[in-house]
């Protein structure tokens, strides 16, 4: 079941997700609710606070090439255990900010480590896009959005622009 995605501002997306202590089936069907709402957005990523869950747990799935096999990943608890000294830069998107883009420079590669949906520790290093994305979507799960990377001017601006979205929406 696809679930509603909260926009910004909503201050369940500015809090600290609480961990998840054991893999309930409501999780995994959460889990799956969310790969189904991130594929239909469409989206690379999604984090649980963005359904308004605020546990740790987050999805995503970076493959774009066309005719490549899907790789749908699902991370209870996820953390970074290490990270590369070398940067990238990628001009990210958000599904909770929608339509607003802005370059951010993140480390290039990072180790994770995580629960999977079977319940299982996994641990692997992630480079390109799975890197940036999956350090978007932990950045969730401590409420921080792309946007509170940049200066308070652009910040403000990209602000401003969803509080007349979502009143817009709400009037529609
Ligand atoms: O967390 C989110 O809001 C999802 C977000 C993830 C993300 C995108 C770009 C850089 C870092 C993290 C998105 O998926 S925005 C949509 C998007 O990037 C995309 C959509 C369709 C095809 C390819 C990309
Ligand atoms: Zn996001």
């Amino acid at each position: 079941m696809k679930r509603p995605i909260l926009i910004h501002p909503d201050p369940r997306l500015k809090k600290m997700a609480a961990p998840v202590a054991d893999l309930s089936d409501a999780r995994r069907e959460l889990a799956r609710d969310m790969l189904e709402t991130m594929y239909a957005a469409p989206g690379i990523g999604l984090a649980a606070p963005q359904v308004g869950v605020l546990e740790r747990l987050i999805v995503l799935d970076c493959v774009k090439e066309e005719g490549a096999a899907p790789r749908p990943l699902v991370m209870f608890n996820p953390e970074v255990t290490a990270a590369s000294d070398k940067l990238n830069t990628y001009e990210e998107g958000c599904l909770s900010i929608p339509e607003q883009y802005a370059d951010v420079t993140r480390p290039a590669e990072v180790q994770v480590r995580w629960i999977d949906q079977t319940g299982a520790e996994r641990e692997e290093e992630f480079g390109g896009l799975w890197a940036t994305c999956v350090q978007h979507e932990i950045d969730h799960l401590n409420g921080k959005l792309f946007i509170d990377y940049l200066g308070p001017m652009k910040r403000q601006m990209i602000t401003r622009k969803m509080v007349k979205l979502k009143r817009e929406k709400a009037k529609a």
